[in-house]
């Protein structure tokens, strides 16, 4: 039996990495090959600097203001609940989101500060569960060779590497690890063989889950 319309709906596909690991490149990519096969698709980002909360954010990131580490944490992860409400109606409407960065920066880039892992990650609980977590895998040190970091407050070296061991952390078998160093038609390659089987199982009415499964 066919699933009915009703639970037909995109997918969640989330994008994640360290800083110039190349998710933006990536996500532009993936958004034109699932348009190309005819599925309604939108590229979103996190954080999101329209908000007024994101401009806080944007404010904070780009050193012209200083919070407390707690303080920076919730703002994030506000800067979420505030698209997630239209983040389930456009899944439910059936289209595809492709997200640049979401809970899981939110949690390694605050653990990697000293934050307890588990008082970063509750504030997420509730929020719409990926799909699909697509890790894009780069030493620190080939990171910081791209292009060179554009002086954003997380963009040193030592910071990053604290950053990966707190992605490492959060891994587990549900993410399609994929290595960042390669040429980026070779990686766009492999993306997409990734996340084709989860649009089509959301299509044929995949439940929605949440935060944490
Ligand atoms: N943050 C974010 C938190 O602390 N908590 C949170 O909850 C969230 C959501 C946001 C910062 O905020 C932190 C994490 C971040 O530090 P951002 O605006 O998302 O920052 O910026 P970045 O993710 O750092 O974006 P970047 O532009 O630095 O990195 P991308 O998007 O990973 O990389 P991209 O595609 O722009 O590529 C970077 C460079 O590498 C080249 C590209 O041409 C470009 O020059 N490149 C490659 N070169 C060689 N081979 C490849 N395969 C390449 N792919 C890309
Ligand atoms: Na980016």
């Amino acid at each position: 039996l066919r699933a009915s319309s009703s639970e037909s709906r995109g997918a969640l596909i989330v994008l994640e990495g360290l800083d110039r690991s190349g998710k933006t490149s990536q996500s532009s990519r993936l958004l034109s090959y699932l348009e190309g096969l005819g599925h309604s698709t939108e590229l979103w980002r996190f954080p999101d600097r329209n908000t007024s909360v994101g401009q806080m954010i944007s404010a904070y990131l780009s050193n012209k203001s200083h919070l407390d580490d707690r303080t920076i944490h919730l703002l994030f992860s506000a800067n979420r609940w505030e698209k997630r409400s239209l983040m389930e109606t456009q899944l439910k409407n059936g289209t595809t989101l492709i997200i640049d960065r979401y809970s899981y920066s939110g949690v390694a880039f605050s653990s990697a500060k000293g934050l307890d892992i588990e008082w970063c990650k509750a504030p997420e609980v509730g929020l719409l569960a990926p799909d699909i977590v697509l890790y894009l895998d780069i030493p620190p040190e080939k990171a910081a060779e791209r292009g060179g970091y554009g002086g954003e407050r997380y963009e040193q070296l030592e910071f990053q590497r604290k950053v990966a061991k707190c992605y490492q952390a959060q891994c587990d078998s549900s993410w399609k690890v994929i290595d960042a160093c390669q040429p980026i038609e070779d990686i766009e390659k492999q993306l997409q063989d990734a996340v084709l089987d989860h649009v089509i199982a959301c299509e044929r009415g995949r439940p929605l889950s949440y935060l944490w499964p």
